[in-house]
């Protein structure tokens, strides 16, 4: 008995398939769409965009990372000027730019003053973005009653953080369901289903959403049933 594991080609946005146990019944990356965008943000302790993102529908991936600096090659123990950031690669067709913005201003304090390394920033990709960005800053300086401290930046160079960072709450209190994935170091960065469940298992996303999710068909019943109870515990966050 076989199933199919879908692997990222990366560069050339295209899937190859090998065939592996039933077991390891996960396709690990899904099909990347050929207008696919990426939104880089910055709200604080990168761990929780990593999750709140993840598992939202149109998003394919999601890494965390460093970026807005100028240190060469920054580590989480060497930031310099870098600030903990979050890469999200999403189909426009599926969930926009503004969605994102949306859910980026709803989930940190953007009045709120931080070191460099938890600053709150926009890193604009392209022109589109930018006026995007700048349009919902200055709706939220209607929401907020405070002054809102994000900066809108364009993006440069982004690093992607260490391993033991990536889906960081999936690989660190959900052990059991991670280990079942049979994930490589490769994968915690490019998986679609590490970024899903990463979310979904600190209650970021409904029940009907997690139900609907046609990337994670090929959970197994066990897996799936342990997704729904953490679902249940509602949002489990912390950084
Ligand atoms: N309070 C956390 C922050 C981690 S974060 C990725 C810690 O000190 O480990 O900045």
């Amino acid at each position: 008995m076989h199933t199919l594991r879908n692997v990222f080609n990366s560069g050339a946005r295209s899937l190859f398939t090998i065939v592996f146990p039933a077991s390891k019944a996960v396709a690990f990356v899904s099909t990347l769409p050929p207008n696919m965008k990426t939104a880089t943000f910055a709200m604080g302790c990168f761990w929780h965009p990593d999750a709140l993102f993840g598992c939202q529908k149109g998003v394919h991936r999601t890494r965390v990372g460093y970026t807005g600096g100028t240190l060469h090659n920054p580590t989480y123990r060497n930031l310099g000027d870098h600030t903990e950031a979050i890469d999200i690669d999403f189909d426009p067709e599926v969930i926009t730019y503004e969605k994102l913005l949306k859910l980026f201003w709803k989930n940190h304090d953007p009045t709120e003053t931080h070191k460099r390394q938890y600053r709150s920033v926009i890193f604009y990709r392209d022109e589109e973005q930018k006026s995007l960005a700048q349009e919902s800053k200055k709706e939220m300086e209607n929401v907020f009653k405070n002054h809102i401290v994000t900066a809108l930046e364009p993006f440069n160079k982004f690093y992607n953080a260490e391993d033991y960072h990536q889906k960081y709450y999936l690989q660190t209190h959900h052990t059991k369901l991670f280990n079942s994935l049979g994930l490589k170091p490769k994968d915690l960065v490019d998986s679609t289903i590490a970024a899903k469940l990463n979310g979904y298992v600190v209650g970021e996303n409904t029940l009907d959403a997690f139900n609907s999710d046609s990337e994670l068909l090929g959970l197994s019943p066990e897996n799936r049933s342990y997704v729904e109870k953490m679902i249940a515990r509602g949002k489990q966050t912390h950084c």
